[in-house]
């Protein structure tokens, strides 16, 4: 995924027209307020050079966007969908019914009344036969680092960059830890 050509320089300094890089992870929202908690998911995308797509897609406000979103995620070459609402969070069992074998990462976001344990809890009761891979409240880098999972056990370079990323992590907490002792 690092080599995708994301666009190109000219060889007369203009620069040419993006081309489009085949996306493999869809993240959509409910509403346009969720989106400031999906940065960090963003993030982890860009700097694992993972090729996504997002959106809003409400299940109540655009069922039909919706329903039409996920059932021609598969076909459009999608292998996880990050599905974040919060309050009468239904999105991501909706995308996981409509897109019938695509995972759909369920993140939980806070509602303006109370903590999220409504959002979060909707998503992992779901009845059997239609899952949601549900992270916790506002969770977003866990939402990144479990589809970056799901794409690595095909791909090199995804699972180089986590694998890298886990190592970060360990020899920082390591640190930490030396720091705490002096
Ligand atoms: C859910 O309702 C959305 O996912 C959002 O978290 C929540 C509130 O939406 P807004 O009223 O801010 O648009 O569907």
């Amino acid at each position: 995924l690092a080599d995708e050509i994301r666009g190109k320089q000219s060889t007369r300094g203009i620069r040419a027209p993006k081309r489009k890089t085949q996306p493999f992870v869809g993240v959509v929202t409910g509403s346009i307020s969720d989106q400031p908690n999906l940065e960090a998911c963003y993030k982890i995308f860009n700097d694992f050079g993972i090729p996504f797509e997002k959106g809003i897609k409400s299940a109540h406000r655009t069922p039909d966007a919706m329903a039409e979103y996920a059932k021609t995620s598969g076909h459009r070459g999608i292998k996880v969908i990050i599905a974040a609402a919060g309050g009468a969070a239904h999105l991501p069992g909706m995308v996981a019914a409509f897109s019938k074998s695509v995972p759909v990462i369920g993140l939980p976001i806070k509602p303006t009344i109370g903590d999220g344990w409504d959002s979060l809890v909707s998503m992992t009761n779901m009845p059997r036969g239609c899952p949601v891979l549900t992270v916790g409240v506002n969770n977003a880098v866990n939402a990144a680092l479990g589809a970056a999972r799901i794409l690595a056990g095909w791909d090199e370079g995804v699972k180089a960059k986590l694998e890298g990323y886990v190592d970060n992590a360990a020899a920082e907490s390591l640190e930490n830890d030396r720091k705490l002792q002096q």
